[in-house]
């Protein structure tokens, strides 16, 4: 709004001339964000205890866990909160791309909260059935790839890392390979969200990276020099993508070891699905893979625990699955599980940075 409401104005106020500028944009997003974090997280953390909004911990889990009873849960609320205030704010809402990755945003929250309400509700772990659950999150990604399918200039052409020149275009299959990475998106944080700030630290990480890839991605001049595509607006998501490393950053101050609350399904879908979405649109999408990478290992390590699992009769590859859990029973501290998957999260985003160059 800021942008549609005073930019005009610089014609009198001269100085106003900066809110075209998509990179102050960005930081005032993102420092809008933070704030709104930091202001509400204490008093949200207390309001959840008083509502008794706290985690249901499973018996079977490692037994260091068992101490985390009674955190509260659905922090994510306040992380949708204030990036759907920043953005309101600083994006130029004229811009559909915007609209997209919030309502992904807001219908990945939706689906989360009522699994997170439904555990609470029956005081246990079991949430939203798996079946419901995965038809919500495809529809909602189902309508954000027909929408971009039908829009104009929209390519359904995909990037392929270190390729410059190979280019395959899906058409209307480029629908499902949007449908495979929002959803495969959010459930990849859902299940890196398993220790405190697992999933915080690389979110951070990853969209502090396409806050990069989308400035360049709409920036004529920027995408021909590296040879990448031009997505005229998806500048824009560069000022979503500011507001939500805001948001995780603020968060993170309450969820870092020992949490003090959990982002809760609520937090870890819609973050997901925004991920997918961002990285779809700016035409990104392969890179994920790198850029998310522990979010990868995470799931590759679910399903080979569960396949190998089921066709051994009960042998395990891992101690126990998703591999954060793995590294716990091995009696690595929890913070050193953390910080060490930071780290190659860190690494991983240097490495999809670097590709754009490496082609
Ligand atoms: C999402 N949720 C955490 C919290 C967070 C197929 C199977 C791998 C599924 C998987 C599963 O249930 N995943 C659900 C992970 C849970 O965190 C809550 O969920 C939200 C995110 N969705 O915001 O509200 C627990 O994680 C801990 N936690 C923290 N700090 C945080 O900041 O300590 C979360 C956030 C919380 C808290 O203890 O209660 C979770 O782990 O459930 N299942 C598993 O991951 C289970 N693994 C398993 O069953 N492995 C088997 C299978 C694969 C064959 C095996 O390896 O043999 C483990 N998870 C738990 N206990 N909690 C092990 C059992």
């Amino acid at each position: 709004m800021v942008y549609e409401f005073l930019f005009p104005l610089h014609t009198v106020f001269s100085s106003f001339n900066v809110f075209r500028y998509i990179t102050f944009r960005t930081i005032f997003a993102s420092v809008t964000a933070l704030l709104i974090c930091l202001i509400l997280g204490r008093w949200l953390i207390r309001k959840l205890q008083t509502l008794q909004i706290d985690q249901q911990i499973r018996e079977d889990g490692p037994k260091t866990h068992h101490v985390k009873k009674g955190t509260p849960t659905m922090g994510g609320i306040m992380i949708i909160f204030a990036v759907v205030m920043a953005t309101l704010l600083w994006a130029n809402l004229s811009v559909v791309y915007v609209w997209l990755v919030l309502l992904v945003m807001l219908g990945f929250g939706l689906i989360g909260f009522l699994d997170d309400y439904r555990k609470l509700a029956r005081k246990n772990s079991r949430g939203v059935p798996g079946k419901v659950r995965l038809a919500a999150e495809i529809a909602i990604a189902l309508g954000v790839g027909v929408i971009l399918y039908f829009k104009p200039g929209f390519s359904t052409q995909v990037t392929i890392p270190f390729f410059k020149t190979v280019l395959p275009n899906l058409g209307w299959g480029y629908i499902l390979l949007s449908v495979f990475i929002i959803v495969g998106a959010a459930n990849a944080v859902n299940l890196t969200d398993g220790l405190d700030g697992l999933a915080t630290g690389p979110i951070i990480i990853c969209f502090a990276t396409y806050v990069f890839f989308a400035y360049f991605a709409g920036n004529i001049k920027v995408a021909q020099y590296l040879q990448i595509p031009y997505v005229p607006g998806t500048g824009e998501l560069a000022v979503f993508c500011g507001a939500l490393v805001g948001a995780a950053l603020g968060f993170l101050w309450f969820n870092s070891y020992p949490a003090e609350i959990f982002m809760g399904d609520v937090g870890s879908l819609s973050l997901g699905g925004a991920l997918g979405a961002v990285a779809v649109i700016t035409k990104q999408e392969i890179l994920l893979a790198i850029v998310g990478g522990i979010f990868v290992l995470e799931t590759f390590s679910v399903i080979f625990q569960v396949g190998y699992f089921k066709l051994t009769g009960g042998k395990r590859i891992f101690r126990m699955a998703p591999l954060h859990h793995h590294f716990e029973l091995k009696g690595w501290a929890e913070p050193k599980v953390i910080v060490r998957f930071w780290v190659i999260s860190i690494l991983l985003a240097l490495l999809a940075i670097a590709t754009l160059k490496l082609r």
